[in-house]
């Protein structure tokens, strides 16, 4: 298809597409639409959106001349929902699956993954955090143990009933979470303080039957994650644990996916149940103007230890609870990640986490063959592997260098490198920035270095106007009247909270806020089963002045902290 375009263009005609899929089917741009059970979950066009509404009956959109088969079909800003599903399809980092809810890692977002995974273990090692596996099966009477922890989560449990044709005895779940997996064993491997701090860590999947609309890596059904797990001989040592983590988690959103995030405590509405106290990291996606749980860390407190009786003797002999954390960071992250950095050409890739970091393309023309150029493309490369970049030499004959920029450019490649002839001659190179389209020719002696500091001012830069974006979209105020008007300019919002107990001023404010937006006109979304009504996201650990006799902005009760509200995922 894409050659065909080509060839149209190069004629003049201009091309109008027509799909035959059947209404429902994934679009052709979606690969699994070949594939025999029908694909689940790609967004249709929401009434209203897009283009569907202007001009009756083009529901199909127009495909401009010049632009491939294979192009971007919506723009960020026209429909954010069918522009995602566009950008992890066409990057090739997600195929679509016909079991809702679930869907295909690709090579590229599951290299991304292994890219976040390398990193993390590098920083848990030296805090003496082990990896470990557990089985991803739990029996009822293990996952039922604590009450607190299951209640509420129960509805997304699944659970095996049958091999073949036979009934289990007893129906088996599949980890939604592993606490109630793992700590009958530390209770046995724990007996005195000699045992302790036990630290482990788990990569794995895990398996939550939600039933709310699935987005690809923010909200699926299985998906991948780290679990850490801690049990401490006192308090003090496991709130180390807990905050040694959440800086953790910032750092992958900040330093690795190049987005800000806003730390703090989960309220007591919003803390995990089974725990004693939840830290969280938030961050802002400013193309829905929603705000989204980025990782948890948690301080269990000594919760689960009585439950599953993990007692140790301390120094005088004397039996005590462990006091235990847990975190987890999920494949989320790349969800954000491509939800804050991607374009209308598709994906844009902080350099920590592409896959590869430069592309080499060659210029072949008659004058400049395959056989010319490839020789000093080689150099290149090696020169840039040498420099510890991941590079490539597109090298494909089959293809065109216009069709290599664009397949690159989609895949979110951060610098793509043009090797022409005039480059050859003057011993230069051309340097091609994804994220600001910046072009530049640079000496092809020291590329490597060139390229390196190229990625560390791109990955900078990258964080920089990221947070320029989510700062200019939130917002200090301290009376209600404000509160839905600004939400309504996609902004997050800090206000006074009178805190601790006051559970019901949250619910307040979730109701309040629902109402008075749909009072508007507007209407809840839905396809998305996303909430117009705000909630609390946390009480950020970095607190403005709160000057005396401030009121809190629900109940009017003396504040006692700044609590930051959202729409969110
Ligand atoms: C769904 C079904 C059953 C969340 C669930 O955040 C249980 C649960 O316990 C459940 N969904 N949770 C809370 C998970 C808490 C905690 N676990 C370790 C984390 C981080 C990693």
């Amino acid at each position: 298809p894409a050659d065909l375009m080509a060839y149209f263009e190069k004629c003049g005609v201009e091309v109008h597409v027509q799909e035959f899929a059947k209404k429902g089917d994934a679009p052709a741009v979606a690969p699994a639409a070949s594939s025999k059970g029908k694909p689940k979950d790609k967004p249709k066009p929401a009434k209203g959106q897009g283009k569907a509404e202007t001009k009756p009956g083009a529901n199909k959109k127009k495909v401009k001349a010049g632009k491939t088969l294979l192009a971007m079909q919506w723009k960020k800003t026209e429909n954010f929902p069918m522009w995602y599903s566009d950008v992890i399809v066409l990057s090739e980092m997600i195929s679509y699956y016909d079991i809702s809810g679930c869907y295909i890692l690709r090579p590229w977002s599951y290299k991304m993954w292994e890219l976040v995974q390398d990193w993390f273990n590098g920083q848990i090692r030296p805090l003496g955090v082990e990896n470990s596996y557990f089985p991803m099966f739990v029996s009822q009477d293990r996952l039922e143990k604590e009450k607190d922890h299951v209640e509420g989560f129960a509805p997304e449990v699944a659970w095996v009933t049958r091999s073949g044709d036979s009934e289990l005895a007893k129906p088996i779940a599949v980890r939604p979470t592993s606490e109630t997996i793992m700590y009958p064993a530390f209770a046995d491997w724990i007996k005195s303080h000699r045992d302790l701090p036990l630290k482990l860590n788990q990569w794995s999947n895990v398996v939550r039957w939600e039933f709310k609309d699935p987005t690809p890596f923010l909200r699926t059904r299985e998906f991948l994650w780290q679990e850490g797990h801690t049990a401490h001989a006192t308090y003090d040592e496991s709130q180390v644990m807990v905050r040694q983590a959440l800086e953790l988690y910032r750092r992958v959103y900040e330093e690795l996916m190049a987005v800000p995030v806003i730390p703090g405590y989960k309220t007591e509405k919003e803390k995990f149940a089974g725990g004693h106290q939840t830290t969280t990291v938030e961050a802002y996606i400013p193309g829905s103007g929603r705000a989204i749980q980025g990782a948890t860390s948690h301080n269990l407190g000594q919760n689960f230890g009585k439950m599953f009786d993990i007692s140790f003797q301390d120094e005088q002999g004397t039996s005590k609870i462990a006091w235990q954390t847990s975190w987890g960071l999920t494949t989320r992250t790349l969800g954000v990640c491509v939800m804050v950095h991607g374009d209308d050409t598709g994906l844009v890739l902080p350099p920590a986490v592409a896959p590869l970091q430069a592309i080499i393309v060659p210029i072949i023309s008659k004058k400049c063959t395959f056989e010319q150029v490839t020789p000093y493309c080689e150099s290149i490369l090696k020169q840039l592997e040498d420099a510890g970049i991941r590079a490539k030499y597109d090298d494909r004959d089959v293809y065109n260098p216009g069709w290599k920029y664009n397949h690159w450019e989609q895949k979110g490649v951060p610098i793509r490198i043009e090797v022409g002839p005039r480059d050859i001659e003057q011993g230069s190179v051309r340097l091609v920035l994804r994220y600001s389209g910046e072009k530049s020719d640079h000496k092809v002696e020291g590329i490597g270095d060139t390229v390196k500091s190229q990625l560390d001012f791109i990955q900078a830069d990258m964080l920089a106007k990221a947070k320029e974006t989510r700062d200019s979209h939130l917002v200090k105020i301290t009376e209600w009247e404000k509160f839905v008007p600004e939400l309504e300019k996609h902004n997050l919002v800090l206000t006074p909270w009178c805190g601790g107990e006051h559970q019901e001023w949250e619910e307040w404010v979730k109701t309040k806020s629902r109402e008075e937006t749909l009072k508007d006109g507007d209407e809840e979304d839905e396809r998305t089963a996303t909430s117009v009504a705000a909630k609390t996201l946390c009480i950020p650990f970095d607190q403005p002045e709160l000057p005396q006799g401030t009121k809190c902005i629900a109940s009017g009760l003396p504040a006692t902290c700044w609590v930051l509200w959202g729409r969110s995922y």
